[in-house]
């Protein structure tokens, strides 16, 4: 059991706009590994390596059955409380804005509308090449990698990737969220990747009520105005009830 502080629970009551940001620590209660975990038998090359232009460039088909395995994991997984009482949390405030790092749509499985996706998405693919959109996986069930239809090219997932630009209106979004909330979120998250992780900081500064939920801590935790050290999934039920 958590005790939430009193503060936290008044400053949402009065909130008019709550903004969160959710990374991997968010759907690890869905048995999704975060990025710490070792990755199995890609540990010799850690996700930062593989989730990179270059590391699709020098070892296609390591990257290519990385996100496929991954997005068989998202397939056989459901949201977990945390990402339920986030998606019914959305409908208590006047504004609320959902920023998430994470690229399996379990907040969109649980309810959640209008999710920000500052690093896109595992569940959709393109070609490499040309963006053209590509229905399948990024392994064939033959496990050979598949083609685009329309040059050839190679097909890759729609996540960003390290070096890679995030899209820019998502993150225009999600700035001026953080500059206008009266309270933001930190959920699962190192805040450790950028520009992503400025986020917290950005909302501290303009003078939001900023809260983190993690059982660790991180860079953050002497930033904010309070720190729930627990899992997402006991910790967000906890506190929708104390809401309602
Ligand atoms: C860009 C999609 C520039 C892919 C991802 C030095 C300084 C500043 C920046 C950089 C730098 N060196 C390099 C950079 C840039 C780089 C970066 O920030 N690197 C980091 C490592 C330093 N950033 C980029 O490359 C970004 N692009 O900057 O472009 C640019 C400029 C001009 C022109 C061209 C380019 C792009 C970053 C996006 C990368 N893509 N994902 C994929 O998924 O395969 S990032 C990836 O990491 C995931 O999205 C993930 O969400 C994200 C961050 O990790 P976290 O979510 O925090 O997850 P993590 O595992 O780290 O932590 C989990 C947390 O959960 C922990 O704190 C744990 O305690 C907690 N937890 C565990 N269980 C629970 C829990 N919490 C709650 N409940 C639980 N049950
Ligand atoms: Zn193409």
């Amino acid at each position: 059991m958590i005790e939430i502080p009193q503060e936290v629970i008044e400053r949402l009551k009065q909130a008019k706009h709550v903004a969160i940001l959710t990374g991997a620590g968010v759907s690890a209660e869905s048995g999704i590994k975060t990025f710490r975990d070792p990755d199995g038998i890609w540990q010799k090359l850690n996700p930062a390596e593989l989730a990179s232009i270059d590391g699709f460039m020098a070892n296609p088909k390591i990257v290519a059955e990385w996100y496929k395995m991954r997005k068989d994991g998202i397939d056989n997984t459901t949201p977990n409380p945390g990402h339920e009482a986030i998606a019914k949390m959305q409908k208590l405030f006047p504004k609320f804005t959902l920023i998430t790092q994470n690229v399996d749509r379990l907040h969109q499985r649980a309810g959640s509308e209008d999710v920000i996706e500052l690093h896109g998405n595992i569940v959709t693919n393109r070609c490499f090449d040309c963006n053209e959109p590509y229905e399948g996986d990024t392994v064939l069930p033959n496990g050979e990698l598949p083609k685009c239809g329309k040059c050839s090219g190679k097909i890759r997932p729609n996540v960003v990737w390290f070096g890679e630009m995030l899209p820019q209106d998502a993150l225009m979004q999600a700035e001026v969220a953080a500059q206008e909330c009266d309270v933001f979120f930190s959920i699962g998250t190192t805040a450790e990747v950028y520009p992503a992780g400025n986020l917290p900081l950005v909302a501290k500064n303009s003078g939001a009520f900023v809260i983190e939920v993690n059982p660790n801590r991180t860079v953050i935790s002497q930033y904010c105005d309070a720190v729930l050290s627990a899992p997402s999934g006991m910790a967000m039920p906890i506190l929708l009830e104390k809401l309602k």
